[in-house]
């Protein structure tokens, strides 16, 4: 048996446009109405994970869903014909491509019973996003069906949970047991915080966790309030290291204390403020990067174009790497078009730690494997999408063909 953390990114679906839907989530509001690039965004997706397999990572993928949701639709007695625009446009969205937050994932390692545990995000907070969950589950079930993982449902409504976006793990190594941190917001000023306490003590219980080595700490209100929607956008970790922005954590000094106390070997990777402020970290999105291990036990710091661009941010990088820090490689890469929507190079990906022998193949993928991909989404995903055409006739029949191509290209027909 061979574990091994599997980034799993999901694919932008047909439908990605700019409706500006996410309150408190910056770049999302910043972009409302720009004219949307479906076509040139999932193959930016595309390149993202073919640079993955470059680095001798294993990459997983999940599939775009419905869209319009009409499943969603109907319970709430219409049609996306007759759907008035907003509600319309709560149904089009393409935010299931950001798969940090489909689930919450405990590695067997971790687990009271040995299985790998997941649990799907209710998103309840935000209206477009609070209907992902059914599709994510289905996908999530077919992908999981090895006795080797449970794949729970949510947690009820009344708790927000946004899955693995505010969920981090310290480990030895990724085939090492390991400790387990759940960040939950309380206030986020004007903004929503999104990710409730009882939801992650109830995603705790639920995968077995020991106590000993779980942790629930709380957001800064300072964070959220400057567009730090999820954990993810402010903090990543990967094995011992934690790469966190200064301001991340409502009490900083308490929950470093007790993560010292249950992980002794942490490589604290802390950016001041004075340094990075808040502002450019979340702009630039320094630290919704993929720190991965590659085969050869050095790490890689997968980051967005825009770190590049923002001085402050690119300086702070350039003086760890020369001064010989935990991080040693910064690879940098296009995913614009998701970025625009608050969405980085994390945010588009699930990992999750187990034997790739166990994983269903269909949510696999290699070079050719994303070559064909790549050339149904050439053909068919919508070249460009204004949000005043949402409801095209034309438009989203051309969006459920894509998908269903795409769909049949990966052998996966039963997710239609
Ligand atoms: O939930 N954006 C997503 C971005 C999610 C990023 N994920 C992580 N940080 N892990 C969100 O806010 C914008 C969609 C729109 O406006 O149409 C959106 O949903």
């Amino acid at each position: 048996m061979s574990v091994r953390e599997i980034n799993f990114d999901g694919i932008v679906g047909p439908s990605h446009n700019y409706g500006g839907l996410s309150l408190g989530n910056l770049a999302s509001a910043r972009n409302l109405g720009k004219v949307s690039k479906p076509r040139a965004a999932a193959l930016q997706g595309l390149d993202k994970m073919r640079a993955n397999l470059a680095l001798g990572l294993t990459q997983g993928i999940f599939l775009p869903q419905p869209r319009p949701a009409r499943a969603w639709l109907a319970e709430l007695g219409v049609t996306p014909e007759a759907a008035e625009p907003a509600l319309l446009a709560n149904a089009m969205s393409a935010s299931a491509m950001w798969a940090a937050n489909a689930a919450t994932v405990s590695p067997g390692l971790d687990t009271g019973d040995g299985r790998t545990h997941l649990t799907i995000a209710n998103l309840r907070t935000m209206v477009h996003r609070s209907h992902e969950w059914p599709a994510t589950l289905a996908q999530l079930r077919l992908a999981f069906a090895d006795p080797a993982f449970t794949v729970h449902g949510p947690v009820p409504p009344t708790f927000g949970d946004e899955g693995a976006a505010n969920h981090m793990r310290l480990c030895a190594s990724h085939n090492r047991p390991g400790v387990e941190v759940f960040v939950y917001g309380l206030s986020g000023g004007p903004f929503p915080a999104r990710q409730h306490l009882e939801a992650c003590r109830a995603i705790a219980r639920r995968h077995r966790l020991d106590p000993d080595r779980t942790l629930f700490v709380a957001q800064s209100e300072q964070a959220i309030a400057a567009g730090a929607f999820h954990n993810d956008v402010v903090a990543v970790a990967n094995e011992r290291v934690l790469f966190a922005h200064e301001q991340a954590f409502a009490d900083r000094d308490a929950f470093l204390a007790e993560l010292e106390t249950k992980f002794p070997d942490l490589e604290l990777v802390e950016v001041p403020a004075a340094d990075v402020s808040l502002e450019e970290a979340i702009r630039s999105y320094l630290f919704n990067a993929q720190l991965v291990t590659r085969p050869d036990g050095g790490n890689s710091l997968i980051v967005p174009e825009e770190v590049r661009e923002t001085p402050a941010v690119w300086n702070w990088l350039e003086r760890h790497l020369a001064g010989n820090g935990a991080i040693r490689d910064v690879r940098v890469v296009d995913v614009r078009q998701s970025m625009a929507n608050g969405g980085g190079p994390a945010c588009l990906r699930l990992r999750v730690v187990c034997d790739p022998a166990t994983v269903d193949p269909r949510f696999l993928v290699d070079e050719q494997k994303l070559d064909r991909l790549g050339q149904v989404i050439a053909r068919s995903w919508p070249e460009e999408i204004a949000v005043a055409d949402l409801g095209a006739p034309a438009l989203i029949a051309a969006i459920e063909q894509a998908r269903a191509e795409l769909l049949g290209a990966c052998g996966l027909d039963e997710l239609i």
